[in-house]
């Protein structure tokens, strides 16, 4: 539908996936103030109960019928990996504007077809890549860009998580046809490496990576069960071969080396990214366990915590908050920040574009390339960007 005199609230979209991140999908929509026409499950049965529980009106059929919809301009999609790349092909095929889940695709073909749909499509394209909408993470990006942190030297960063530590846990992730060869690293992963390439402005160049299965055998129960909940009763013994956890050497091109975990069994870590930049001036760090505050390190004055108020952030991280300092803002913000910036981007095309899109989730699946490469031969791979 022409988007000519239209605000983002005349806008409308519909999301595929009503799992847990579809339905932070749908309610950051909403705090736009944007209608969301209808969702799609992976079965009319199982999404009906969501969407009455979200108070979505309509349950779609199928995808043909929510691409059909002439009211639907944005379509979401948070179903499992191995449904991206259809679902999103599809999407700019039937002229709708898309927000794509990480991974954008489980390869690098799949990822670069994608990307040249988009740039030919003419549509805004992006790839949820939530974590580069926390006030303090667009701050510590405006202090590197303004020179403040001198030359970045070593990066260090974790993802951890412990929802998948013990062998009686599963998710569709863990098996590699719907979630991907690699598990850890392309579910959260790629959040990491996305957000210290939007803070720092510098791209992978070269990767080391041991990719760990520390539970090579799991409990899959024959019912089905959701991310982040424990199933309950039948399950079968499984093998599994995706990565729990990965250790990654990373070289950027602007000269940083980069020391990062990641962790879906790391016990008492419910969603934790962090990392710290050391630069030739100074420090800085963040982590989402203490998500307002953002720590400066420095040799010849005092280290400093900056608490998140919009007056004392710069004007890009200011604008990704919603609420004045002292109301904490946190996971669900970063989505509605994200969908502020892509829909406004959907009505001017000279609106700010910091959210990631198919350039950035095909960089990405060719970093992934590497480093499953690297695992493979215990050996550093240059990444091949094209
Ligand atoms: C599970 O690891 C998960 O839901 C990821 O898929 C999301 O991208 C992340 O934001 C939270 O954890």
């Amino acid at each position: 539908m022409p988007t000519a005199n239209r605000s983002v609230p005349d806008l409308r979209a519909a999301v595929v996936g009503t799992g847990f991140i579809g339905r932070v999908h749908v309610e950051a929509i909403r705090r736009l103030g944007v209608e969301v026409v209808g969702v799609l499950g992976s079965s009319p049965e199982r999404a009906r109960p969501v969407a009455e529980e979200l108070g979505v009106r309509h349950v779609f059929a199928s995808y043909r019928e929510l691409l059909e919809d002439p009211q639907v301009d944005v379509v979401h999609i948070a179903s499992p990996n191995n449904a991206h790349f259809e679902q999103v092909r599809q999407a700019l095929r039937a002229g709708k504007h898309v927000v794509c889940e990480k991974p954008l695709a489980t390869t690098s073909a799949e990822t670069r077809e994608l990307r040249e749909l988009a740039r030919a499509s003419g549509l805004v394209h992006a790839v949820n890549y939530n974590a580069r909408f926390y006030s303090q993470v667009v701050e510590a990006r405006s202090r590197v860009a303004n020179g403040e942190l001198g030359d970045i030297r070593l990066i260090t960063g974790s993802y951890r998580q412990d929802w998948l530590a013990e062998d009686t846990d599963w998710n569709w992730r863990i098996d590699t046809e719907a979630g991907g060869e690699l598990r850890s690293v392309a579910d959260i992963g790629s959040h990491l490496l996305d957000m210290l390439g939007f803070v720092t402005g510098q791209r992978v160049t070269h990767v080391m990576a041991e990719l760990l299965t520390f539970l090579p055998v799991r409990q899959r129960p024959t019912g089905a069960v959701e991310t982040f909940r424990s199933a309950d009763g039948a399950t079968e013994p499984v093998d599994v071969t995706s990565d729990d956890a990965a250790t990654l050497l990373v070289r950027f091109d602007g000269g940083a080396r980069g020391l990062l975990a990641i962790s879906q069994v790391s016990m008492g870590h419910k969603n934790s990214i962090e990392f710290e930049l050391a630069g030739s001036s100074a420090s800085i760090a963040w982590a989402s366990d203490a998500v307002e505050q953002l720590w400066i390190g420095r040799r010849h004055a005092a280290n400093e915590v900056l608490t998140r108020d919009p007056f004392l952030l710069s004007e890009q991280a200011a604008a990704v908050a919603t609420l004045p300092g002292g109301h904490v803002e946190g996971f669900e913000n970063s989505f509605k920040a994200l969908y502020r910036a892509v829909y406004r981007r959907i009505l001017d095309g000279d609106a700010p574009q910091h959210f990631a899109t198919f350039d950035d989730g095909h960089h990405d699946a060719l970093v992934m390339d590497a480093i499953l490469e690297s695992a493979r031969t215990s050996s550093w791979v240059a990444v091949e960007h094209d």
